[in-house]
C-alpha cells in the first residue's frame, strides 16, 4: 500500500515539474537571456524516470602544449574563465603532438562532454575526428589556431587572430625602415610549427608586402618550433652559414628570445647589428624591446578565455554566433614597448 501510495503521489509531483519544465521552453538548452537574465552555466537535463537535474557545462579542450610564453598565458586565460563561469573543464595538453590531440578529443566524445575547444596544432588532418563529434551532436569552437578542414560544418566557430594580418604588419615595418635604400637587405626568418597555420600565414603576409621590394631578401628560412631553445639552434646554424645577416624576422618571441642568445655569443648587437621583428607581444619579448633588442613587436593576444566562454554559452543556448571572430590586437615599437611593459599581463 505504502508503495503504491508513493508511487502515486511521486507521479503526480513528476507531471507537475514536467509541466513547469515544458513552461520554461528552454528544452534543456541553456538559456543565455543576457537583457534579462544572467546566462546559466548550467545545463538541465531529464532522466528517464521524468526527473530533471540541472548540472554544470562539461567544456572539453585540448591545447596545443606549454611551447612558449603565449601559451603559457592563453592557457590561464582559458583555465580562469572557465573557473569563472562555473563550468567543469576537462584540460589536456597536447606537448604540441597531434596524435594527442585526436586522442583527447576522442576521449571528450566518450565522455559526453557539452562542448570541445581546441588550438589545432597543425592545419590539416582533422576532418576525421570532427566528423566524430558532430555525429555524437558535441559542437565544436576552434580557438587561436584554424584548420584546414573545407566542410567548415565540422566545427560551429572560430576564435582568433588574423595571423596573416600580423605578417603584414611585422613587413610593412621592415618596409617602412629601408625605405631610403635600395642596398640588399639580407632577411633570415625563424618559422613557427611546420603546418601550423600561425607559420603558414605569418610568412605568408610577411612575403605579400615585402615582395615588391626587391632588395629586401629572405636569404634563409627554417622552423624553429616556436621555442626558445630551438631559435637559438636554428640561429647558430644561421650566423654560421651567412656572414651578413641585417635582420631577423621570428614569428614568436620565444624563437626570438633563443635567438637574442645565440647573436650575443657571436658577439653581434641584437636590435643593432641585427634588427629583430618579432610576433606575440609576452613581457619576456617587452622586456627585450624596452632594452633595445627587439625593434618591432606584432602583438597577437592569447588572452581570449572570457570571450570563449561567453562564445560556448551562446553556443549551447542555441544562439547564432559568427564563424569567425577575430582577436584585436597592436604593434609596438622600441619606445612604445617601454612605455607598455609596466602594465602587460602576461
Ligand atoms: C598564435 C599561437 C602561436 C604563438 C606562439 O596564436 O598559435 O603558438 O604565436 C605559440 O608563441 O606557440
Amino acid at each position: 500500500m505504502r508503495k503504491a501510495y508513493k508511487s502515486g503521489a511521486f507521479t503526480v509531483l513528476m507531471s507537475l515539474m514536467l509541466l513547469v519544465a515544458a513552461c520554461g521552453g528552454n528544452n534543456g538548452a541553456a538559456t543565455n537571456d543576457k537583457a534579462n537574465e544572467p546566462a546559466k552555466t548550467t545545463t538541465t537535463t531529464t532522466t528517464d524516470s521524468g526527473t530533471t537535474t540541472d548540472k554544470k557545462i562539461v567544456f572539453g579542450f585540448s591545447q596545443v602544449g606549454a611551447e612558449s610564453g603565449w601559451r603559457t598565458a592563453n592557457t590561464t586565460s582559458i583555465q580562469e574563465s572557465a573557473k569563472e563561469a562555473g563550468f567543469d573543464l576537462k584540460f589536456s595538453d597536447a606537448q604540441q603532438k597531434q596524435e594527442n590531440q585526436i586522442k583527447a578529443i576522442r576521449s571528450f566524445i566518450q565522455q559526453k562532454v557539452d562542448v570541445i575547444g581546441f588550438s589545432p596544432v597543425v592545419e590539416s588532418g582533422w576532418d576525421t575526428v570532427l566528423k566524430e563529434a558532430k555525429d555524437a551532436g558535441i559542437p565544436v569552437i576552434l580557438t587561436d589556431r584554424s584548420v584546414d578542414s573545407t566542410d567548415t560544418s565540422l566545427y560551429v566557430t572560430f576564435l582568433g587572430s588574423d595571423f596573416v594580418l600580423e605578417g603584414e604588419k611585422a613587413g610593412e615595418w621592415l618596409v617602412d625602415q629601408y625605405k631610403d635604400t635600395t642596398e640588399q637587405v639580407n632577411i633570415v626568418e625563424l618559422q613557427g610549427t611546420t603546418g601550423s597555420a600561425p607559420a603558414i600565414d605569418r610568412k605568408e603576409g610577411f612575403e605579400k608586402i615585402i615582395k615588391d621590394h626587391d632588395n629586401l631578401k629572405i636569404i634563409a628560412s627554417q622552423t624553429g618550433d616556436f621555442t626558445r631553445a630551438k631559435g637559438k639552434e636554428v640561429m647558430q646554424a644561421f650566423l654560421k652559414s651567412n656572414k651578413d645577416i641585417d635582420v631577423l624576422y621570428a614569428h614568436n618571441d620565444d624563437m626570438a628570445l633563443g635567438a637574442i642568445q645565440a647573436i650575443e655569443a657571436a658577439g653581434l648587437k641584437p636590435g643593432e647589428d641585427i634588427k629583430i621583428i618579432t610576433v606575440d607581444g609576452i613581457k619576456d619579448g617587452f622586456q627585450a624591446a624596452s632594452e633595445g633588442k627587439i625593434n618591432f613587436i606584432v602583438e597577437c593576444n592569447p588572452l581570449f578565455g572570457p570571450q570563449l566562454m561567453d562564445t560556448i554559452k551562446d553556443v549551447l543556448a542555441g544562439k547564432e554566433v559568427p564563424k569567425r571572430t577575430v582577436t584585436e590586437e597592436g604593434t609596438f615599437t622600441i619606445e612604445q614597448a617601454k612605455e607598455a611593459l609596466p602594465n602587460r599581463k602576461y
